[in-house]
């Protein structure tokens, strides 16, 4: 191949550049979100975006993502379904002088095979989740967890912090903890299994993101138990859906996780093609909300 590496490039604008953008999916509302805000503004600033849905697999990407390379785009954006497993093409975009951008999750590669990753502090959501549950039940809860997907970064992180926060109080634990792969109908049918076999024993559910957690309140609901209320449920992302299940007192608290990456991710890439440096990882804040609040923030929720 005859690919220049990226200093021999000559700078270049966004409008004149082609980025090939490999998703991991369309398992939840937060990802649909995610996509439709990298596709806007995309088009706003007439980037041309090749879109491929990786359909939650995690082999699809790695050839949507060769395929970019083949075809020698500007620019390659990953949503990494899997965070193991991208050493050997992340080399490959490397040698062909393509820089590569990480957004909603990050991968276990060195630093040097990627320009930067947006994520959250997915460390920090889950422990704000553990830490409000802890204070709703006053210290006292038997939990189920409803983990994503089990190869994600994110899902490991959202663990880790919920645990590191109920550590501290020992008459929290967590009775069942099983992965939903961060869907509704997945979320709905663990759930299901778990309450036939814990039903009366369990009184809090965590789950790794909001329809995980509307999946559970189906399943807790046809068991004949009040969501919300005989049993509490607290997830991540806070998504429009989960406000109206606040509002119908179903869903206690959900912790935001922004998954509008489009502006600061063309931003990002704007830089990168002038030649610009850019910070090795950007991290968007979240915060939590209640119920109780869900009503009189529903109609300035942007996603
Ligand atoms: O929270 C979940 C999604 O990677 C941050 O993936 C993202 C997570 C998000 O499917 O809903």
């Amino acid at each position: 191949a005859s690919e220049a590496d990226a200093a021999g490039r000559k700078p270049k604008k966004l409008s004149e550049i082609v980025v090939g953008f490999s998703q991991t999916g369309a398992e939840s509302s937060w990802r649909i979100a995610h996509s439709k805000s990298i596709q806007e503004e995309a088009e706003k600033r007439h980037v041309q975006l090749l879109f491929a849905d990786g359909q939650n697999v995690h082999n699809n990407q790695v050839n949507a993502v060769n395929g970019f390379i083949t075809k020698g785009v500007d620019v390659i954006v990953i949503a990494p379904q899997e965070s193991v497993g991208w050493k050997p093409t992340l080399k490959e975009a490397k040698r062909a002088g393509i820089p590569v951008v990480l957004t909603s999750r990050g991968v276990d590669a060195e630093e040097d095979l990627y320009a930067t990753v947006m994520v959250a502090d997915f460390v920090w959501e889950g422990r704000r989740a553990g830490e409000w549950l802890a204070k709703q039940t006053n210290g006292s809860a038997r939990i189920i967890e409803l983990v994503g997907t089990p190869a994600a970064d994110v899902a490991v992180m959202r663990k880790t912090g919920f645990a590191e926060a109920i550590a501290k109080h020992p008459d929290m634990k967590i009775i069942a903890s099983q992965s939903g792969d961060f869907t509704r109908t997945k979320g709905k049918a663990v759930m299901e299994t778990l309450l036939a076999a814990h039903k009366g024993e369990i009184n809090a559910v965590y789950a790794h993101n909001d329809d995980m957690a509307l999946g559970a309140i189906q399943a807790i609901q046809a068991a004949g138990l009040k969501p919300g209320q005989d049993i509490q449920v607290i997830s991540i992302d806070a998504v429009k859906p989960a406000f109206e299940a606040m509002m119908e007192g179903k869903l206690n608290a959900t912790v935001e996780c922004n998954p509008l990456h489009g502006p600061l991710l063309f931003d990002t890439i704007d830089k990168i093609v002038r030649g610009e440096k850019v910070p090795k990882r950007t991290i968007v804040p979240g915060q939590i909300f209640e119920r109780e609040q869900a009503a009189a923030a529903i109609g300035s929720r942007p996603y």
